[in-house]
């Protein structure tokens, strides 16, 4: 089976109008979209999700953030496809994030940054499992 990853756009990207630039350009390398949907974050969602920085100063503004409007998530595969779609995300910081990634291209701010990506493929099973049931995930057509 091909690798996995839990991606979505954050409510900056949804409100700037960009999560279908995001989408089509994760579709014209080539990933396949197994999951795709628009919801909101819940507080417990957002803390779990957010687990290894809960503590951290900028935690509060990124809770409230996240919960600040609906995200689109889905669930890409492909070979590589952590790597990937981290390589086109761009870093995490505005600063450093090269142009021609998503980041580079469009984010102006380290918390609004547009878009989330798993970061190994371990971190990609319990994320898609917090965000989608099973029956949510679309077995390749042929
Ligand atoms: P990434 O989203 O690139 O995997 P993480 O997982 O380290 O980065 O951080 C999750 C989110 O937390 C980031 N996307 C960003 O919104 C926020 N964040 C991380 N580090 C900082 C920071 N130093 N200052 C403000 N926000 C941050």
């Amino acid at each position: 089976m091909a690798d996995r990853t839990l991606i979505f756009v954050k409510p900056d990207g949804v409100r700037r109008g960009l999560a279908g630039e995001i989408i089509s350009r994760f579709e014209r390398k080539g990933l396949r979209i197994a999951a795709l949907k628009m919801m909101r974050f819940t507080r417990e969602l957002a803390r779990r999700h957010y687990e290894e920085h809960l503590g951290k100063p900028f935690y509060p503004a990124l809770e409230e953030f996240v919960l600040s409007g609906p995200v689109v998530a889905m669930v890409l595969e492909g070979n590589d496809v952590v790597e990937m779609t981290r390589m086109m995300m761009g870093k995490t910081k505005h600063t450093e994030a090269a142009p021609g990634t998503i980041r580079g291209d469009f984010a102006y701010h380290t918390t609004f940054n547009l878009i989330h990506g798993s970061d190994s493929t371990e971190r990609a099973n319990i994320e898609i499992a917090n965000f989608f049931s099973e029956e949510e995930l679309m077995p390749v057509c042929v």
